[in-house]
């Protein structure tokens, strides 16, 4: 019979049942110390603890009375929920910042002084929501917000002065101090130039010029490589190979964010997520396009948001290129196979040689990538192209355009600052200014290749043009490209972070390359410059051949004109620019995008029906910074691509972002 026993009446339980009872509740009790302490997953005294840890901690809420149900008293006024969710609030503001919010219209506008007011806040949320848990992002690179405002503020190498060695590295290594925080979106907007209402209007339209871009790139080519804006469908170049990879997205999304440009952004990072993969498919890929364009893409919004989704993009492509560089001397194939991992080298490229400008332009982004993951692996594939080319016999201290990674030995002794050659003397400079000025190799590889260069390549025309012709063996061709024309800078840069006897020549140097190439475009009915131009008697600055009179919107020579406009603040860079926008308006512009002209020395140029990805990652990225306050992205604290992607330096910049454990060297190298 069932009965129910009423408190002071005598049990309903037999002694017999009572025992049993008792023997559930110990086997249970033994069942749950045994899961926390004993089974394998958290056995060991590390694991035991944890545990103890995490009780200590939750030790006061352990003792709070447990919340009302939430039937019996509104969400509202339930003080544990309103903790939680206050906390909840504080970490997604850490966390995601302005991707949730409209950007902060009062909001320090500076990239550099953000930092500092980044890390303030990060700090105050980091008092404010001490008891919350770690969200998995988080968890990933632990955080020493001690170091945060300190490594904001008053370690930067002053580049437009010419850089003081001594003062650069006593910071205390924010490194990585600035995993939790966000530069925050459109830095630019509320620069110190704020003032300068004409700067805010030339902003704002080289912005409206990437909305028109992206735009009309999302209505008829997302997710598809490049745009044809006369067609109105996808353009494939083959530098991609023949998959749609998205690459105006992946090469563009730093400058969205740069503009502050946040619902474009968000469809951006959003595709990348959803959509980029190199998995299942058998693409052939240019490992340098895919290197500057994709790594280094990815590797910038990492460094800007700390998104972790960045960094597992980069790492997945970067191990897809990994197969090129199984050579006998370790210097990398043209080419690669997503899917096999065959390499090879283009055909045309001297008996199978690999090119300078391509094998040599990898290692900012292979460093970097190291030093956010703590896998060497990528570090050491570039350092051991670092000891092929420096240990090689230069003939007459310059280094030819081809290398062959069977024997090592150089190919046709063609050498240039222009295509083939160009970014690898770029990447010798930012190696050196990426490490914090520390790899000294790097710096002094530069300083000799430059010296020779000035030596035997660096002319001036007979009305005092300052150029860089190409050489070929002992010939000296008249001629240069526009791709030569970031030369500008990059002498202009070594100058200014570096002071030494040659410290003056590279700056005269500099601003003499970057005065040739404005010539180049003001010689020009359409004011944009040709593809490559010569220098003899009967012309200067101005293509002679059908086959170099187009434009493909192009970067260097704006790229020139910001460095020089940062180090020297004459403010012609800045009329130069602002020359180039007009221009790029008149004849590059159509209703759905931006398109490369065929002859820039006809009054009503034909397009040709390309929307190059680099127009959104570095023609629009550079003239918008040419028109931006120093402080946005200041070239102590950040490092351009050879694609425009700025990544952080080391040391100076707590966008860095350092894994905090580095895993041993690889001996697969
Ligand atoms: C870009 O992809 C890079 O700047 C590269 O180094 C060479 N040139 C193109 C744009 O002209």
């Amino acid at each position: 019979m069932y009965r129910i026993g009423p408190i002071g009446r005598k049990s309903n339980f037999h002694s017999r049942e009572k025992c049993l009872i008792g023997l559930v509740l110990v086997t249970l009790c033994f069942l749950c110390f045994g899961g926390i302490f004993l089974l394998p997953d958290n056995f060991g005294s590390e694991r035991v603890l944890r545990v103890y840890k995490h009780f200590q901690k939750a030790g006061p809420e352990i003792f709070i009375p447990a919340p009302p149900l939430a039937a019996h008293a509104p969400r509202d006024e339930d003080p544990h929920f309103m903790g939680d969710r206050q906390r909840l609030q504080q970490k997604i503001i850490a966390e995601l910042g302005d991707i949730l919010e409209e950007p902060q219209a009062g909001a320090v506008g500076a990239a550099g002084s953000n930092a500092a007011a980044a890390a303030a806040d990060a700090d105050a949320d980091a008092d404010a929501q001490a008891p919350a848990p770690v969200p998995a992002a988080q968890q990933e690179q632990p955080v020493q917000q001690e170091t945060a405002g300190d490594g904001a503020a008053g370690h930067r190498v002053s580049v437009a002065g010419l850089a003081d060695d001594t003062t650069h590295n006593q910071n205390n290594n924010p490194s990585n101090s600035g995993q939790l925080l966000k530069l925050p979106m459109g830095m630019a907007k509320e620069s110190a130039d704020h003032a300068d209402s004409s700067m805010e209007e030339k902003r704002q339209k080289v912005k409206e010029m990437m909305e028109h871009a992206w735009h009309n790139y999302k209505l008829y080519a997302w997710g598809k490589n490049e745009l044809r804006p006369l067609s109105q469908r996808p353009h494939s170049g083959s530098i991609f190979g023949s998959y749609d990879l998205g690459a105006t997205i992946v090469d563009g999304l730093d400058t969205l964010y740069i503009m502050g440009l946040e619902k474009e952004y968000k469809e951006g990072r959003d595709w990348i997520e959803r959509k980029f993969s190199l998995d299942n498919i058998s693409a052939e890929l240019s490992v340098f396009e895919t290197n500057i364009r994709f790594v280094g893409g990815m590797l910038t919004l990492y460094a800007f948001t700390g998104d972790p989704l960045y960094k597992e993009k980069a790492q997945h492509i970067a191990d897809k290129l990994l197969p090129a560089f199984q050579t006998p001397t370790g210097i990398p194939y043209a080419l690669v196979n997503t899917k096999t991992g065959m390499a090879k080298n283009y055909g045309w490229a001297s008996g199978g040689s690999s090119i300078l400008s391509e094998f040599g332009t990898l290692h900012l982004e292979f460093a970097y990538l190291s030093d956010i993951t703590g896998n060497p692996l990528y570090r050491e594939r570039v350092q051991t192209i670092r000891q092929v080319l420096k240990e090689i016999e230069k003939p007459k201290g310059l280094y030819p355009n081809f290398l062959n990674p069977k024997t090592g030995k150089w190919g046709q002794l063609h050498m240039s600052l222009g295509a083939l050659g160009d970014s690898y003397y770029e990447y010798l400079l930012k190696a050196w200014l990426q490490s914090g000025q520390t790899d000294e190799e790097a710096r002094d590889m530069y300083d000799e290749a430059m010296l020779a260069i000035m030596d035997k390549m660096v002319r001036t025309s007979a009305n005092g043009l300052t150029y860089v012709s190409d050489l070929k063996f002992d010939r000296l061709e008249h001629k240069m490209d526009h791709l030569a024309c970031f030369s500008g800078g990059l002498f202009a840069l070594g100058a200014a972070t570096r002071q030494n006897e040659h410290t003056d020549k590279y700056m005269e140097v500099g601003k003499g390359i970057t005065n040739t190439c404005h010539e180049s475009y003001i010689r020009t009915p359409t004011q944009l410059g040709p593809e490559a131009f010569r220098f003899s008697d009967a012309a200067e600055a101005r293509a002679l051949r059908s086959q170099e009179k187009y434009y493909i919107l192009r970067p260097e020579t704006f790229e020139s004109y910001f460095v020089l406009w940062r180090l020297t603040h004459d403010q012609k860079y800045r009329d130069w620019g602002w020359e180039a926008v007009l221009a790029l308006e008149k004849h590059c512009r159509t209703a759905h995008g931006y398109c490369g002209l065929r002859n820039v020395y006809q009054q009503e140029p034909q397009k040709d029906d390309v929307q190059q990805s680099f127009f959104l990652a570095e023609t629009l990225k550079y003239l918008y910074l040419l028109f931006s306050d120093d402080s946005v992205l200041p070239l102590d604290e950040w490092v351009f691509n050879t694609e425009a992607h700025p990544l952080p330096i080391k040391g100076a910049n707590i966008y860095y972002r350092q894994a905090p454990v580095t895993l041993p060297a690889s001996n697969a190298s």
